[in-house]
């Protein structure tokens, strides 16, 4: 799966190298892999790129790590070193140029690497990617390549034995599942992805591995390194730059150098090449640039842009697809504090999206069609902004591709998260190459939109106490060197390199923080909100605390049924049994979910409907902030929840699980970041009707709130025509609970729908009831379906007579209806798609449907 993906980039870039006359030649060393325990004899079957876990699995040596409690079984893996192998061959043309090199675009994480017995190369860093010149040593048959992997934790010990102070570090690293001796936290000291040590959403499954290719590279007079195309202007013309860098063996006196917009040559220049480095820079320009959009603002023209070197026999090139736009972050005082928003082509635009994690804990199994899954439901769901967030991976080449064709911006850590971090010279210089190279890697793309030093790691030293238990615990010397070395990291070497590397793109020290050094507050700058979940406060809370930007809050679920079926046996399925709540890392998880579900909701009868229930409650928690902060936005400019995905099945705060089942979250999700969208409001006495819009244009439209009961009569309506002005909230209509007590006197038993319409369009809609749902005496809502089939999709057509809520199509369904927990006011009718998959038949598809809504979920005793 990955392979393929790999294999695609890799014909991508060959074809775009060239073969024979550009002189650079790439192949990957995907074939002949084996592995094994240092010291072991016997060699297994390996794929590369991969892990050792998961070469492990496919040798069926291991069960697999997510079903049950296996986790816990496979602890001793990080504990060993082990070794993999490869033989290759240099076809004779190749031999002959005068630089052949290999380059590790991910080793994971400290190895030694020998080639034809000789060791080549050093890795401490899996970020890193690292290239050596093997001409010396390459010969034409055989050549015998070693990794030999250290065990991460061994290495983690002694660093962690070789620093004389405690470095803090959260819970997050989970030492006691991983057995460490000790219970040592040994993350901090290795450049690794952080959630390998487990998080609260995430397995401890610490692996080791060549997790991306490794590149036979062959080249004559002169390769193309890098190529950064910088947008200097944009205007009538877009005047870019293009800042070529290139090794040449020898001094060329005259190489032509031309630059391809679409196809089309638009710049010839000569140029003299030195021998080594050399750095070119070419001005171009677009005429008449189409400019890129965020999803939901426009589209998203990309342009190819190619710079192609020549010289008498030679031709190296490079390409890069790149958007037109600006992306700037204004962070300036005003009334409130200091602001913190994005203008997108000068447009303040409000920030729609998630936050971001890798998607599996083995890195290498997500393929391009879960990469694609992922990427077009952020889409769907009118996200314009995910933040890949700093306890993961800087992704690969394909999410930030994706990005860019559905115009979604990126938020981008530094992957650090929740830990302060050693700050030592070589740990400093690793950090600074790490930055560097990744940087490099993915600053052409057009989403990127932000680089973000850490997560949390300045509320953590100020506000979580770190830093006075560290003045308690060790002394006031010791808190020095630890925020010293967050200074170096986060207020010196960060910043430089993205000021030298990626100049146009903000850097943003510490999410969330107020300014440089200073920590979060609602005021200024970024914040997490976490009072909702970690402070129980109740949900109602999202409507007073808002921020200026808000890129975490969050409130988990557990995944569906189908999707608990496949790591659970039946008699694990209570919510505290061993494997539920192992699958739980919240400290405070499955008794959380249930207390705040008991505050909203009827008690469920059963496992099944506690699930189900659970997502009900999560949607309804987020989409309350999500418009809260839509409805805010003169003071709140973004809203990023927490998280999007999962790297494994678990309860945990995402809105679509790890098999790629979108929860009720993800539909809600999809209706909360509509263009524009109508929002209760509600206060001590009244109700405030709120229309907040990231359309551009003022337009005309009528307001309408009808008050129904749960059988379908319209007890009262109330219209109001109104002038929706563009990048605007604002309230159009206020309902007094007085005026609603004239129309009934039985708040549990009556709905309000609002519904905006605009040149007979239905624009946005919204229900609301006036008392919490466990309140609610629901009606039998006589729901009723059939089925049909088209092409492409089978076909659900709902009826009903009474109110439901939460109307949920359920089955083992792999993919997404069109829409799924919802609610259908009475007498309405309604039809969900799915596409067919593999699912053979009608008849199939209907025997394996099952369709509920709330009031199923509820014993007749609690009705
Ligand atoms: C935020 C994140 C993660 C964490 C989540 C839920 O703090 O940055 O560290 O998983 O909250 O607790």
């Amino acid at each position: 799966m990955k392979l393929l993906q790999y294999t695609v980039l890799f014909l991508t870039i060959f074809l775009i190298v060239g073969c024979e006359k550009s002189g650079v030649n790439e192949t990957a060393l995907t074939t002949n892999w084996k592995f094994k325990k240092l010291g072991d004899t016997e060699w297994k079957n390996a794929t590369i790129p991969g892990t050792v876990h998961t070469d492990l699995l496919a040798n069926k040596e291991i069960e697999d790590p997510f079903y049950r409690l296996n986790e816990h079984q496979l602890q001793w893996i990080d504990k060993t070193d082990w070794e993999y192998h490869t033989t290759f061959n240099i076809p004779k043309k190749e031999l002959s140029k005068s630089h052949i090199e290999l380059d590790f675009l991910g080793v994971d994480t400290y190895s030694k690497i020998y080639l034809n017995d000789s060791l080549i190369l050093k890795t401490d860093n899996m970020f890193r990617n690292y290239s050596v010149d093997i001409k010396a040593i390459a010969k034409e048959q055989n050549n015998q390549l070693r990794v030999v992997l250290e065990s991460p934790i061994k290495k983690g010990i002694e660093l962690y034995d070789a620093t004389p102070f405690n470095i803090p570090v959260s819970g997050n690293d989970l030492s006691e599942i991983g057995k460490v001796e000790g219970n040592k936290k040994v993350s901090i000291f290795l450049r690794k992805a952080g959630y390998h040590f487990g998080w609260d959403w995430g397995p401890r499954l610490v692996t080791s591995g060549i997790w991306r290719p490794v590149i036979l590279k062959s080249w004559r007079a002169f390769k193309i390194d890098d190529v950064f195309i910088r947008q200097k202007k944009l205007g009538e013309k877009a005047e870019l730059t293009a800042q070529i860098t290139l090794q040449a063996s020898n001094k060329i006196s005259k190489s032509t150098i031309e630059v391809y917009v679409d196809d089309q040559l638009i710049k010839t220049e000569k140029q003299q090449l030195q021998s080594g480095i050399n750095t070119l820079s070419i001005p171009f320009s677009i005429e008449n640039p189409e400019l890129w959009w965020p999803n939901g603002m426009g589209n998203q023209k990309l342009y190819t842009v190619s710079v192609k070197v020549t010289d008498g026999g030679h031709t190296d090139n490079k390409s890069h697809r790149i958007g037109l736009r600006t992306v700037e972050l204004i962070t300036e005082k005003d009334t409130i504090g200091n602001s913190f928003y994005f203008k997108v082509n000068s447009i303040p635009t409000f920030m729609k999206g998630a936050n971001y994690i890798p998607q599996d804990v083995f890195l290498t199994r997500p393929n391009s069609a879960n990469y694609k899954h992922i990427l077009n439901s952020a889409k769907e769901a009118n996200m314009n902004m995910l933040r890949v967030w700093g306890g993961g991976i800087y992704e690969n080449e394909e999410f930030y591709q994706l990005c860019d064709e559905m115009g979604i911006l990126v938020w981008q850590d530094f992957m650090f998260a929740c830990a302060m971090f050693p700050g030592d010279k070589s740990f400093l210089k690793n950090v600074r190459q790490e930055a560097i190279d990744n940087v490099k890697r993915l600053r052409n793309h057009t989403s990127i939109a932000l680089w973000c030093g850490n997560n949390e790691i300045l509320s953590a030293w100020e506000r979580w106490g770190w830093k006075q238990n560290v003045i308690k615990e060790q002394s006031e010397a010791i808190a020095d060197t630890i925020w010293k070395a967050y200074t170096d990291v986060f207020h010196k070497v960060l910043p430089e390199v993205v000021q030298a590397y990626d100049p146009d793109t903000r850097y943003w020290a510490s999410s969330p923080s107020s300014s440089l050094g200073v920590a979060e507050s609602h005021d200024s700058g970024d914040a997490h909100y976490w009072g909702v979940w970690w402070g129980k406060e109740p949900f109602e809370n999202y409507n007073v605390k808002i921020p200026r930007f808000m890129s975490e809050f969050g409130f988990q679920s557990f995944p569906e049924l189908a999707s608990v079926n496949k790591y659970t046996i039946p008699e694990d399925h209570d919510i505290f049994s061993e494997v539920m709540k192992s699958h739980q890392r919240s400290s405070i998880g499955n008794g959380t979910i249930e207390e705040y579900m008991l505050r909203h909701y009827k008690k469920p009868k059963d496992f099944p409907s506690f699930l189900y229930v659970s997502h009900l409650l999560q949607a309804y928690g987020i989409t309350t902030g999500i418009e809260a902060h839509r409805k805010n936005r003169d003071r709140c400019m973004g809203s990023l929840y927490w998280q999007i995905n999962d790297c494994w099945p678990v309860a945990s705060w995402s809105g679509i699980d790890y098999y790629g089942k979108w929860k009720a979250l993800h539909y809600g999700v999809k209706k909360s970041f509509k263009k524009t969208i109508v929002s209760f409001n509600k206060g001590e006495d009244s109700l405030g009707i709120y229309i907040a819009t990231d359309s551009l244009k003022n337009y005309n439209a009528s307001l309408s709130v009808k008050l129904f009961n749960f059988d379908g009569k319209e007890l009262h309506n109330w219209h109001k025509d109104v002038l929706i002005k563009g990048n605007t909230s604002e309230e159009y209509m206020t309902i007094s609970k007085e005026e609603l007590q004239q129309f009934t006197s039985q708040f549990d038993t009556v709905f309000l729908q609002a519904k905006l319409t605009s040149e007979k369009q239905l624009i946005a809609e919204k229900l609301h009831f006036l008392v919490p749902f466990k309140e609610l005496k629901l009606p039998n809502p006589e729901l009723t379906f059939s089925v049909s089939e088209n092409e492409d999709n089978y076909l659900v057509t709902l009826k009903n007579k009474k109110m439901a809520i939460g109307v949920f199509i359920g089955g083992n369904f792999d993919l997404n209806f069109s829409d799924n927990y919802f609610d259908m006011t009475p007498n309405s009718e309604k039809t969900i798609y799915i596409p067919k998959g593999n699912i053979p038949t009608l008849e199939e598809f209907k025997n394996k449907l099952n369709i509920i809504s709330l009031i199923d979920s509820y014993n007749s005793t609690t009705l």
